[in-house]
């Protein structure tokens, strides 16, 4: 590893009177971020970060198949060494303990610990329990996602998510997972962004498989939350103890203007991206709006599947990044009005932190029975570079001050919000921007695998541990 992280973190020196952003992170005296059981963490996913795609019988996944056409992903790179965390796991989670995090998500990759025929790859699940013992050994929280993207080409060659069969097969799958792993995971997520793999992956192409169908969209999008459900049904039978839940990425959509039309834009907006997942989850049923927008676009569901879909959940996953400034556009749905002078991140997504909490509250007030909630991904790519052996990532630092300030505030308005999981521990393979965009609040060296800890990951790390010292 780069830097050794508790070394690093003593020689941090404490906030001098007027430094520039020297001590931006620490919350206010009142702030509910100070609560002991409020859990501070830190996100990653497999494909993003393992690498290894061919060893110990891993089996190729979409995103294999998708970053190898030419074309897809910026510079034509892949997830095939990503971060190498496969083979630098333990320094990993030495990272982690270093830095004083709670909590740790990450996923597991489907093909690595099933064969095609079902059968479990024992090599690849032995991967996964020498990680999750290590990190139970620190002390540091489970939280497990099943599916973050990497479907096996396998099944996506058998029809992927329009196929209905592949929400039975993710069902097998949690069942081995939750058979094998029990009593190592503290939380399981079934899906991550369902909403992304659903219009991303099937509805304009931009991920995995590629695929560019509004009406294919809509299935997928149903088989990803029959899987869901089937899989909560499973992993609640062979793992009673743990807590279940799924993790929905969730837009805020502003009107451009006071007018009726716009209003009603935005409201469409956060129906397509919200309520499209909240209102199955917690009312068992689709939102109308949405079909009567796009007609001839509804799925078909079959007697019992919203049943399935709606069954109860312990935890509700939000990952939050930017809001959308939508105006109607001129028939009956909505646009994006980019606004000019607003301040964004090297993904050219708006700082929005009210957004957090408005659609916190929101939700609240919308779902009778929501359960308690984990903003299990918040954080924003830039261009951090390594100067003289150190990264000043100044605008994260300021960014995540203020979500978090929005999460305080939700949970002042009576939001019962559990924790926050930063995205991500370290910079790794942004999907279709490949590796130009850092989200990490560790810099990685893509060129020698070196980790370097960025100005971001000590303050957070420099507050827990104040936390921590309070009797
Ligand atoms: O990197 C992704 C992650 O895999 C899913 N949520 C959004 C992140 C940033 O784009």
């Amino acid at each position: 590893m780069g830097n050794d992280a508790s070394a690093v973190l003593d020689t941090i020196s404490p906030p001098s009177a007027g430094a520039p952003h020297a001590d931006l992170f620490t919350p206010p005296a009142d702030s509910s971020l100070w609560r002991k059981d409020f859990l501070l963490g830190a996100a990653t996913a497999s494909y993003q970060i393992e690498g290894a795609v061919n060893e110990d019988g891993r089996l190729p996944s979409i995103w294999d198949t998708f970053s190898a056409t030419p074309g897809k992903v910026l510079a034509g790179d892949t997830g095939a060494v990503a971060c190498d965390h496969y083979h630098r796991w333990e320094q990993d989670v030495e990272l982690l303990a270093g830095l004083g995090l709670e909590a740790y998500r990450l996923s597991v990759a489907w093909p690595r610990v099933m064969h095609a025929d079902g059968t479990p790859n024992r090599n690849g699940l032995d991967f996964y329990k020498r990680l999750l013992t290590r990190l139970k050994e620190k002390g540091i929280k489970t939280f497990v996602t099943l599916y973050h993207w990497d479907l096996p080409q396998y099944l996506e060659d058998r029809g992927g998510w329009l196929n209905r069969d592949t929400a039975y097969r993710f069902a097998d799958y949690a069942d081995l997972m939750s058979r094998e792993l029990h009593g190592l995971v503290d939380a399981w997520a079934t899906l991550n962004e369902p909403w992304c793999s659903a219009y991303l992956g099937y509805g304009n192409g931009h991920h995995a498989p590629g695929l560019t169908n509004v009406r294919y969209a809509t299935q997928a999008m149903h088989h990803l939350l029959l899987a869901h459900g089937l899989a909560i049904q499973v992993l609640r039978a062979n793992d009673p103890t743990s807590h279940k839940g799924i993790v929905a990425n969730v837009g805020r959509g502003t009107p451009d203007s006071d007018s009726a039309a716009d209003r009603r834009a935005a409201e469409l907006f956060e129906v397509q991206h919200n309520a499209w997942i909240l209102d199955p989850l917690f009312n068992g049923e689709y939102p109308q709006a949405l079909f009567e927008l796009w007609p001839g676009t509804e799925p078909l569901v079959l007697d019992g599947d919203m049943q399935t879909i709606s069954t109860p959940l312990d935890f509700l996953g939000i990952n939050y990044y930017f809001r959308t400034n939508v105006a109607s556009d001129g028939a009956h749905g909505f646009k994006d009005v980019p606004l000019a002078g607003v301040e964004r991140t090297q993904m050219g997504w708006e700082v929005y932190p009210d957004g957090l909490r408005d659609l916190l509250t929101g939700f609240r007030a919308d779902y009778a029975n929501l359960p308690p909630i984990y903003i299990t991904e918040n954080g924003m790519a830039s261009n951090d570079q390594v100067i003289d052996g150190h990264v000043k990532d100044t605008q994260r630092i300021s960014f995540l001050k203020r979500h978090l300030a929005a999460v305080d505030q939700a949970i002042k308005a009576g939001v019962d919000v559990r924790g926050y999981f930063l995205w991500s521990l370290m910079d790794n393979f942004e999907w279709a921007f490949g590796y130009e965009r850092r989200f990490g609040i560790v810099h990685v060296d893509y060129g020698t695998q070196k980790r370097t800890i960025k100005r971001s990951a000590e303050l957070v790390a420099k507050f827990l541990k104040e936390r921590d010292a309070l009797a």
